[in-house]
């Protein structure tokens, strides 16, 4: 299994099946926590499991271009307004790796119980094998990866303040990440994942359900 925690602050390039790679920044850009959090509008929202409504345990907050809505758990997001610190990094992030990110998820886990299951962010309305840039800030967490149909993890890393990891060429094709929780008693940790949206795809009502 791949390294689990990021002792230095090179980037590593870490190889995966079907051409794809992940790449890590460990301390890639120092930001304010708390004015970070405060410029965003956190949501609860709600998913829905075997016919079930429950709270997704995390808030989040989709922002992004005005044309950049989002299917998520058969809802429709409609973006917020980019945030100064948002649009900053956006800025610095398309400058720094040629990127057209036009969105941002953000999500706030609030302590070890806060979490994120397997998924890939594969939605319909993404470019396809566009990259997807993770940027945590706060407190570290474990991000997992797996192979789709797979249970074994082919790595876990700890993603610590100011880390920034790239998920490249057909990382969500063939890969699924979570966030797994913790028993220890960890603080508060926000999350950004910059997204590309297709937009000609993405008029209300054209959006196909996953
Ligand atoms: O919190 C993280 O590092 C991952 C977030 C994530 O997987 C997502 O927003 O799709």
């Amino acid at each position: 299994m791949k390294q689990l925690s990021l002792s230095e602050d090179q980037p590593q390039r870490i190889a995966l099946n079907h051409e794809s790679y992940l790449l890590i920044y460990p301390n890639w850009l120092q930001v304010p926590y708390q004015s970070l959090h405060d410029s965003i509008a956190w949501q609860q929202h709600s998913i829905r499991i075997f016919g079930r409504e429950i709270n997704e345990p995390r808030l989040s907050a989709w922002i992004g271009d005005p044309q950049c809505s989002y299917r998520y758990s058969q809802q429709l997001r409609l973006p917020m307004p980019w945030s100064e610190p948002l649009s900053t990094i956006r800025e610095q992030l398309n400058r720094e790796f040629d990127t057209h990110f036009n969105s941002v998820l953000a999500n706030l886990y609030r302590d070890g119980n806060d979490a994120m299951g397997w998924h890939s962010d594969d939605e319909k309305e993404l470019v396809k094998d566009a990259s997807i840039a993770s940027l945590s800030v706060g407190c570290e967490r474990r991000f997992l990866l797996r192979e789709k149909g797979s249970k074994a993890k082919v790595g876990e890393w700890a993603l610590g303040h100011g880390t920034l990891l790239i998920m490249a060429a057909k990382t969500q094709q063939y890969y699924e990440h979570a966030i797994a929780r913790t028993k220890k008693v960890v603080g508060e940790r926000i999350n950004l994942t910059f997204r590309q949206i297709n937009i000609s795809s993405t008029e209300v009502g054209l959006i196909p359900d996953k």
